[in-house]
């Protein structure tokens, strides 16, 4: 696909798959880092038979080579403009038998954050969800389910948008493509966490890109825009822990400024 193919497909359908991004010689060893890590720093309050990870970049540095990959930056900035960052890498491990989710669009759209963008939002691109896949995504073991086309809307259904969370949406699909492929989503992009019904992890890291002048700082553990966002409503809201300056000082020399805002 080539970039205005990529960037007509995100303002129609809200989404894409870039293929081929990580090196197929490299996903194994990846994976089985990536799914280590995981072990060691799961979340214990995630759904039964996710293993989720915020703020992965801190515990694994395997996919730090690619997270700025020509193609992927080429997207993003053509969308997001210049100078955006990354706001999360998260490890998310579906494993056999987890349960399907909820309906939702991600931060700062997800109406049930402390921090959003309260629905009606404006029809503007404000945030990058992309799912790097490290297993191949199938019906069977758990591909992303998403409403193409979603983006549009000014809600979610988690603003009362009058769609049951819970419930199968007539156009939905799961979204398949082999393992070193990202699929760029819209964050607005309706979307779900599917059941994996094969007998294998499907093993994923989510990583998600900003424009500068977003503020991300309700993330931030400590901050004081988290203290009145969060800790003084008793809202909830995902928290992304900094970066080690060790751990920043040894990233690849092109991921550097998409995470330097994120520095302990
Ligand atoms: O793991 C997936 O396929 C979906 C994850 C998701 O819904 C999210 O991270 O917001």
């Amino acid at each position: 696909m080539t970039l205005e193919r990529q960037i007509q497909a995100m303002q129609t359908d809200g989404w894409c798959v870039l293929d081929n991004i990580i090196p197929a010689d490299r996903l194994d060893d990846i994976s089985g880092q990536v799914i280590a890590a995981t072990n060691r720093h799961r979340n214990p309050d995630a759904p039964a038979n996710i293993g989720h990870v915020s703020g992965f970049l801190k515990y694994d540095q395997s996919l730090a080579p690619y997270l700025a990959d020509q193609r992927v930056v080429d997207l993003a900035g053509a969308l997001l403009g210049h100078h955006f960052r990354i706001s999360f890498t998260t490890a998310t491990i579906n494993e056999p038998g987890n349960e399907r989710g909820g309906w939702h669009a991600d931060w700062p759209f997800n109406q049930r954050n402390a921090g959003h963008v309260p629905a009606p939002y404006p029809d503007a691109v404000m945030h990058l969800t992309t799912i790097w896949m490290l297993s191949s995504f199938t019906g069977e073991n758990g591909g992303t389910l998403i409403v193409p086309e979603s983006h549009r809307a000014s809600n979610n259904p988690t603003g009362g948008n009058g769609v049951p969370p819970e419930e199968p949406y007539p156009t939905e699909l799961n979204v398949t493509g082999e393992a070193g492929s990202v699929l760029v989503m819209d964050s607005r992009l309706w979307h779900s966490t599917a059941a994996n019904t094969s007998q294998d992890p499907r093993v994923a890291v989510v990583v998600r890109y900003a424009p500068w002048w977003l503020n991300l700082n309700v993330l931030m553990p400590g901050s004081e825009d988290r203290r009145i966002l969060v800790d003084e409503t008793g809202g909830t809201e995902n928290l992304v822990p900094a970066l080690p300056k060790d751990v920043f000082d040894g990233l690849p020399g092109a991921l550097k400024p998409l995470v330097s805002h994120w520095v302990e």
